[in-house]
């Protein structure tokens, strides 16, 4: 019989791969971005982060297992989380005396990812997600999505677009404390159901230079990144969001490629440089621009993060044009994953 003494919430978040990329700290102790970023959520039916957080008087310590290996907890990235979010429980318990006094008590957080942790597929983002929304569920936080991503940033900064569905931006906000850095919804994933997306694994090593690392080298050695931030990020959003509010997917698909190119660029600006594509990533480039050459518009759109792995959007319509092709040129060299969602839905390759 369970123990009455134990209180439980379960929940999942998803992972989302970013459109416009955030690269870059302005504050790292409160994980604050340089430049506002966007990202397309993939579908929680198949990849995602499931967390269950428990807590009792008889637990003895806070602790974290994901996929069953015990993970530290000390560091302040997670400890600002479980700070805020205890903080907020407070103030539950003070407005109302009679219920269970849960911010005293430690708490258990078991997660399990149903990807490779090592796949460069955005675990943090999931991961600290779905870390922030079960205590918050099991604390019974009237907390607004919105709170729970500014919360959820200071774990992980992409972790922050992981707290909703669909197409979602995190604006960078200007307030010194950080008050105003959060995500919002730009549109759910029903407003563009035939969005579709197909995992390339170019490798699932773990990366040699993580992101919190080299973005902040990219920061401080790059003359670009500076351009990036100030000039070229800003106009993107808005023309991001347009594309997407209209469902115009050449441009989604420009905008998207470019951004990417011009992230990796800044990297490779970065002294000493940080690769993250490989020449099997090149190769994947290649193909989805001679895809869009032969389409004579932009069918495909491929986007790289902090790795080689290549994250290709295309509408299901083209689903023979780009998955089909994709598969018959790069079959041998990249493992195909048959990600599926709603709005986002891989080919099965
Ligand atoms: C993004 N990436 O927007 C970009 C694109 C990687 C490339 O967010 O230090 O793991 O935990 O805030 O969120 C990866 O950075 O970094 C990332 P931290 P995070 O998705």
């Amino acid at each position: 019989m369970a123990d009455p003494n134990v209180h439980r919430s379960s929940t999942f978040a998803p992972v989302n791969i970013a459109v416009i990329k955030y690269w870059g700290k302005r504050d790292t102790a409160l994980n604050l971005p340089t430049n506002s970023s966007l990202s397309v959520t993939l579908s929680q039916d198949d990849l995602r982060t499931h967390t269950t957080a428990s807590c009792s008087p008889k637990f003895t310590k806070d602790e974290l297992v994901l996929n069953d290996e015990d993970q530290d907890i000390s560091g302040a990235r997670t400890q600002a989380c479980l700070r805020e979010l205890r903080g907020l429980r407070k103030e539950v318990e003070a407005k109302d005396g009679s219920v269970p006094k849960l911010s005293g008590m430690a708490l258990k957080i078991v997660s399990e990812n149903n990807f490779p942790t090592a796949a460069g597929l955005a675990s943090s983002a999931a991961g600290f997600a779905a870390l922030v929304r079960a205590i918050a569920d099991l604390y019974t936080l009237p907390s607004s999505p919105a709170e729970l991503s500014r919360i959820a940033r200071q774990g992980s900064g992409s972790a922050c677009r992981s707290l909703f569905g669909g197409y979602v931006a995190w604006k960078m906000g200007t307030e010194k404390d950080g008050s105003d850095s959060a995500a919002y919804e730009v549109a759910p994933a029903s407003h563009w159901p035939d969005m579709r997306a197909l995992i390339l694994v170019a490798s699932a090593e773990k990366k040699d230079v993580s992101s919190t690392v080299g973005m902040q080298a990219t920061v401080k050695t790059s003359e670009l990144f500076n351009h990036r931030a100030e000039h070229i990020v800003p106009a993107r959003m808005t023309a991001m969001e347009e594309c997407i509010k209209d469902r115009d997917f050449a441009t989604f698909a420009d905008l998207t490629m470019k951004d990417s190119n011009n992230f990796h660029a800044t990297c490779l600006d970065t002294s000493p440089p940080v690769f993250y594509m490989n020449d099997t990533s090149r190769a994947a480039v290649r193909v989805c621009e001679a895809i869009n050459t032969r389409a004579g518009k932009a069918i495909c759109a491929y986007t790289f993060d902090a790795g080689p792995n290549a994250v290709v959007y295309y509408i299901a319509e083209n689903e023979g044009q780009v998955a089909g092709i994709l598969k018959s040129i790069l079959g041998g060299k990249m493992g195909w994953n048959s990600l599926q969602g709603r709005a986002v839905q891989a080919a099965e390759m």
